[in-house]
């Protein structure tokens, strides 16, 4: 039986026990006029997050994508200065004000840490391809060419092409998994694995309380760079583009990755109460590979990806349930999970999950199971309106992952706080979507997706149940439903979705005696002891 045992309410942490709120700092809120978001921006809303009355939403932590200097040609995940703030975000005396801000109202720090690469403007690699016996030009990785001058292996890059550019100077190539703007770092070489967990420390002595880890699990690759295999299957090269052509054993979870892993953790653990989750693929067993395994002395947590690769055709009951059920098994005794919907590299949800009103419904019934299900829940801003992907004309697209069609601009787009969107006083980077969708008329309506959010985010705050309690599916229940329980001690609760678009009537277990309809995401809220499920829809009851 999966391993999914309350915890004692007495070992409460921030991390493990609060809900992480995702911004994208670019589009949150402008404080200056420039059409882009900035840190100045965040601190004015940080009472929108968590005021400490259910008026707020009542987030307990924010993960920003980063905020370092960077020439964003991949929108700030090429790294120029790993201890800095990019001038359009602020400057250092900003970041301090967020820091103290946010922890004055409960409000913890997560930074992206981005080791995989930095910027080809980072001095390191400025150095480094200054020429071949340059002290730093073993912190990138570089190789000769191959007899006929061509690339020293298969390796493409994420962005499309080979993951190999060629340096006319220095006559060899260089590794870059993602834009040739972000050459890899070598991190078998100590200087640089040194140098990264000094970046950590500088952080964690400023305040900062985690860190979200960017392509953790390719750091480091096959010592050998051997050719990677290709991908039989190749139905997935139409989907997933070049990537999925070649089976990513040589330069994705090499085996010894866990062993840097496990120093990173050190060095997280000289601070006290920090955190760090993964941005890691792949099996609820490679995942957990990633958290230190039995020893659980690697990562906080490896996201767990799978509901956001869901897509309307495969968003069933029984999948997601093979999810849920599989990670809580994967994980070993103590071992956290943790749930997202979406972030800033994948379609929103409401647009995933059907569009129009069927992604509304869908994304609510996905609300209150986000909220519900056992582990730390992740929300991507703007996921509380019910944002949905923003159709952004060609000619403004600026995202450089332009190879799966309009790229990731689409959920990327400025949060909406009133009709007139309202997030900066001047041009916007990337255009509004839906504005009747916004934060003022959403505070006001009750039915709201916003204030569904709200009502479950603070009636979880106080649950034992949803914050400790076991999680343990229902058997039997009608194809196309998902139905769970979540008891600590006597505070029992039960979640039944409806996945289909026909009403269900589910018997429960008389052993399971409901006491009370807590919450519906249906905008009919239904009588409390019937149990016939609007098509999408979710409930939470009380248990005796
Ligand atoms: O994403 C890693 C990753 O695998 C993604 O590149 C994903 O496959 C891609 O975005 C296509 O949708 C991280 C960051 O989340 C992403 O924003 C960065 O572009 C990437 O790393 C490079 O740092
Ligand atoms: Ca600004």
């Amino acid at each position: 039986m999966p391993n999914h045992q309350s915890q004692d309410p007495k070992h409460h942490l921030w991390w493990k026990h609060g809900i992480i709120y995702q911004i994208y700092p670019r589009s949150f809120q402008d404080s200056n006029g420039d059409g882009i978001g900035d840190l100045q921006g965040v601190i004015d809303r940080l009472d929108y997050l968590n005021d400490g009355t259910p008026n707020s939403l009542g987030i307990d932590a924010i993960w920003f994508s980063p905020t370092f200097p960077s020439p964003m040609a991949d929108f700030g995940y090429d790294v120029s200065d790993y201890e800095g703030v990019h001038p359009d975000f602020g400057d250092m005396a900003v970041m301090d004000k967020l820091i103290t801000e946010a922890h004055k109202r409960g409000i913890r720090i997560i930074l992206d840490f981005v080791p995989n690469h930095s910027s080809n403007q980072h001095p390191w690699f400025i150095e480094s391809r200054s020429s071949r016996d340059n002290p730093k030009r073993d912190w990138y990785i570089w190789r000769d060419p191959g007899p006929a001058g061509e690339p020293p292996n298969n390796w493409i890059a994420v962005f499309g092409g080979s993951a190999w550019e060629w340096d006319q100077k220095t006559q060899q190539y260089y590794l870059h998994l993602f834009l040739k703007e972000q050459p890899d770092l070598n991190w078998r070489n100590q200087q640089v694995e040194h140098a990264m967990h000094d970046v950590l420390r500088f952080w964690m002595n400023r305040g900062v309380d985690g860190f979200r880890i960017d392509v953790m699990d390719r750091i480091v690759k096959d010592p050998e760079m051997r050719d990677n295999p290709p991908q039989p299957d190749r139905r997935w090269a139409e989907l997933a583009g070049q990537m999925a052509l070649q089976r990513h054993t040589q330069d994705q979870d090499w085996p010894d990755i866990i062993d840097y892993v496990r120093r990173i953790r050190t060095v997280v653990d000289e601070f006290p109460e920090r955190m760090t989750v993964g941005e890691v693929f792949g099996t609820p067993s490679n995942i957990v590979r990633y958290y230190g395994g039995e020893k659980l002395d690697g990562l906080h947590m490896g996201f767990n990806f799978p509901l956001v690769r869901l897509y309307m055709n495969r968003w069933t009951a029984e999948r997601v349930r093979r999810y849920v059920d599989a990670f809580e098994e994967a994980l070993p005794p103590g071992g956290w999970p943790n749930w997202v919907l979406g972030n800033h590299d994948v379609d929103r949800v409401a647009s995933r999950l059907g569009g129009g009103e069927l992604g509304q419904a869908r994304a609510r019934m996905a609300a209150l199971m986000l909220l519900t299900l056992r582990g730390t829940p992740f929300i991507y801003y703007g996921e509380e309106l019910g944002m949905a992907n923003v159709p952004v004309p060609d000619d403004q697209l600026q995202d450089p992952a332009r190879l799966y069609g309009p790229g990731r601009d689409p959920e990327r787009t400025p949060m909406q706080w009133t009709r007139d969107g309202d997030f900066t006083t001047g041009t916007p980077w990337l255009p509004y979507g839906d504005l009747s969708l916004n934060v003022e008329d959403a505070a006001r309506d009750p039915m709201s997706m916003l204030s569904l959010y709200k009502r479950l985010i603070w009636f979880r705050r106080g649950s034992d149940a949803l914050v400790h309690g076991a999680y343990a599916p229902v058997e039997g229940t009608p194809p196309g439903t998902f139905v769970y329980t979540r008891i600590h001690n006597d505070d029992r609760l039960l979640v039944a979705l409806n996945f289909t678009t026909d009403p269900i009537t589910i018997d429960i277990p008389a052993s399971l005696k409901l006491t009370e309809l807590l919450e519906s995401t249906h905008v009919d809220p239904p009588v409390a002891q019937q149990i016939t499920l609007h098509p999408n829809e979710g409930r939470l009851y009380r248990l005796a």
